[in-house]
């Protein structure tokens, strides 16, 4: 009896897990929110706000897979990172947390110090890499990261 209680209580956990508003998708505590239209860095971080979000932020290898893979999904297109590298070249920061960037996936070349490209875009035609590029360019679909709600934490408990 016990037992079917926490199987009963897990079945409950693993539904809260994916606690995403419709259209996000959820992953390891995160939902992502692969977005629409053409964005400046600035209206894609816009863009993610007004729904909750934010530009992603990719803390780990692992999160990056998870993303790349999602986006091979969707065809040949290219999606801003919350990253930026304006306060010092080619040193790059979370914009969300102002945290330094443990972890980065730019293509070899990218990611230096390049004075007018001071953010990032997974690019579809280097196996979805980062590459560097200017905030400017009104030229990319935003990838919003949001936390997934509360009832994540039931998971712990389980
Ligand atoms: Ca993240
Ligand atoms: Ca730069």
């Amino acid at each position: 009896m016990k037992r079917l209680i926490s199987l009963l209580f897990c079945l409950v956990c693993i539904y809260a897990k994916t606690c995403c508003d419709d259209g996000w998708i959820g992953y390891k505590g995160s939902c992502y929110l692969f977005g629409h239209g053409l964005h400046t860095f600035t209206t894609a971080e816009q863009y993610c706000r007004q729904r909750n979000g934010h530009l992603v932020h990719v803390n780990t290898a692992e999160e990056n897979t998870f993303l790349t893979d999602q986006m091979r999904d969707r065809k040949d297109r290219a999606w801003w990172l919350g990253i930026t590298d304006e306060g010092s070249e080619g040193v790059w920061y979370w914009f969300d947390t102002n945290t330094l960037a443990e972890f980065t996936d730019f293509h070899p070349g990218d990611g230096g110090p390049h004075i007018i490209e001071d953010c990032a875009v997974y690019d579809p035609s280097v196996a979805y890499q980062w590459v560097d590029i200017s905030c400017e360019k009104q030229a990319y679909l935003p990838l919003c990261e949001a936390r997934s709600s509360d009832c994540t934490d039931a998971v712990v408990v389980g």
